[in-house]
């Protein structure tokens, strides 16, 4: 579709493709949209209106909440569970699924989300973002179960994420490719900037957290250090490194002008009994599908992370997404150990 239509018009027209739609994953849509704005809203205000800094509370993780995680995931919730287009929800910050309330109609999806990535960060004043995870609810569900919300990446419906930065995005996937959106604030609508999104397949830049160096596992030593050996090293040309610390930024970036992310397994994580640092179900699967479906390639090093089987709501793994030649590249030196 043509750059300056707005993504109202864009998944109205998408669904007329669709044989038998019926408008209801439109609508839901629609509903994300507004949550977004009123998140977009609300950070951009920030200090104005005294909503920084942290809330006092701990989320499921252990983590320590900030007032806007608290703020984000109850605009998301409230802006969402009445609309009749869902049949449950999860957050990132809620320890449970979410039921839809008796009162409010069901719908046949079922909506994952962490409703402020990078929330860490937010203090400092740097990029974060809402990613979401949208999944078809089994037929004539009133009461979603744990299982009904562990389905594979592969099985999702949509995915997106909205990055609250100098502008704000959605960037979207329907398992149609990858389009992205800029709020235009004056007349408060996503207009469509950046059609069919795709991910350079080479790359010299890597993101990682360097400060974890000592605990990585072998694969990912040689990796990370045959790239810092540079022109005069194995791969014969010079690397640059970034690393925002929000996986928003990151991923957009990515999509913008290719790179590998990576969060790997290591042996810190592994003696505290941790599984990866990122969330499968919030954060990893999402940003796969949308990875791969701009032509990149996501694995958690071993294998590719929208193939496996879901344990857990919070399930944590680990991550390498990006440009697909030095994702596979991670994956062989993974292999070959
Ligand atoms: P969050 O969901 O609590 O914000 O944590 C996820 C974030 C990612 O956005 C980012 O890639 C990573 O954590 C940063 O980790 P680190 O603090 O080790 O740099
Ligand atoms: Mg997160």
């Amino acid at each position: 579709m043509e750059k300056g239509v707005s993504l109202t018009q864009f998944i109205i027209e998408e669904q007329r493709h669709i044989q038998g739609a019926t408008g209801e994953f439109t609508s839901l849509l629609n509903d994300i949209l507004t949550a977004c704005k009123k998140i977009a809203s609300e950070v951009d205000q920030g200090p104005l209106i005294g909503i920084m800094g942290s809330a006092g509370s701990e989320n499921v993780q252990g983590e320590t909440q900030k007032k806007l995680d608290i703020i984000t995931n109850d605009i998301m919730v409230d802006s969402l569970q009445w609309t009749g287009h869902l049949a449950g929800m999860a957050s990132e910050e809620m320890e449970e699924l979410l039921q839809i309330p008796p009162e409010y109609p069901r719908g046949k999806y079922l909506i994952l989300f962490d409703p402020l990535d990078g929330s860490s960060n937010i203090d400092v004043n740097v990029s974060v973002g809402t990613i979401f995870s949208i999944l078809r609810a089994p037929e004539g569900c009133d009461h979603p179960t744990l299982e009904d919300f562990l389905q594979k990446g592969t099985e999702q419906v949509c995915a997106g994420y909205t990055l609250y930065g100098p502008t704000t995005m959605l960037v979207l996937t329907t398992g149609n490719g990858v389009n992205g959106f800029t709020l235009d604030r004056r007349i408060g609508e996503f207009i469509l900037t950046n059609p069919d999104m795709t991910i350079p397949e080479e790359t010299t830049e890597f993101a990682i957290n360097m400060s974890n160096q000592r605990f990585w596992e072998a694969p990912v030593q040689r990796y990370i250090d045959e790239c810092l050996k540079g022109k005069e090293g194995p791969r014969g040309k010079d690397f640059n490194m970034r690393w925002v610390a929000s996986m928003v930024a990151e991923v957009h970036r990515i999509l913008t002008r290719g790179g590998i992310f990576m969060y790997p397994m290591d042996e810190k994580m592994r003696a505290k009994g941790a599984t990866g640092k990122l969330r499968l179900m919030y954060e990893a699967n999402p940003m796969s599908y949308i990875v791969e479906q701009a032509g990149g390639m996501s694995c958690t090093g071993r294998e590719r992370i929208m193939d496996m089987e879901p344990t857990g709501l919070h399930q944590r793994v680990p991550v390498v997404l990006g440009s697909k030649e030095e994702v596979q590249r991670v994956m062989d030196y993974h292999n070959e150990a």
